[in-house]
């Protein structure tokens, strides 16, 4: 049972062949490949929150960005359900570099690192790659299994 909802973003800068993924060096989810975002505050849309985390987390600047799906994460005995926000970016200014949060690298569509990410990813991740837009539901019973999901294409 979730009351409660902490709004997110996650982007994740793509073409064709490949996709920036970012090591987190610290905070929640640290050690594995994700996208990049971060909380919505306040004063800011949920677009907003993702050009701003993107910007801090890689150093490039969003000039295409487009939501493409909303992903709600339930962790067992957490009350507070995330709400994720999922945003492809096609072009960028600027050049990916390492910040105190994440460490960007370039890679191949075939060589994503599902291993080393978080679960969910191998779900829909292929589905935002293939350009759909989707909505899915995760419970984990911790930080490594999913305990019960829902996914569908929107
Ligand atoms: P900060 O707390 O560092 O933002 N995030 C997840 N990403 C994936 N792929 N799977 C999950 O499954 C996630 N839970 C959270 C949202 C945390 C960042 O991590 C993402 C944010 O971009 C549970 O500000």
């Amino acid at each position: 049972m979730s009351n409660a909802k902490k709004l997110l973003t996650l982007c994740f800068v793509y073409d064709s062949s490949r996709v920036l993924l970012g090591m987190k060096k610290r905070g929640f989810g640290a050690g594995r490949w994700n996208g990049f975002g971060g909380k919505v505050n306040g004063d800011e849309t949920i677009e907003e929150a993702a050009v701003r985390e993107l910007r801090e987390e890689s150093g490039i600047a969003p000039t295409n960005i487009s939501q493409r799906g909303a992903l709600t994460f339930v962790f067992t005995g957490d009350p507070v359900a995330l709400e994720v926000h999922v945003f492809a970016v096609g072009e960028y200014e600027g050049e990916p570099h390492e910040t105190e949060e994440m460490r960007p690298q370039w890679f191949l569509h075939s060589e994503i690192p599902f291993d080393l990410m978080w679960p969910d990813d191998r779900y829909w991740l292929p589905l935002f790659l293939a350009r759909k837009k989707f909505e899915g539901e995760f419970v984990f019973a911790d930080q490594n299994t999913i305990k019960e999901h829902s996914l569908k294409e929107v």
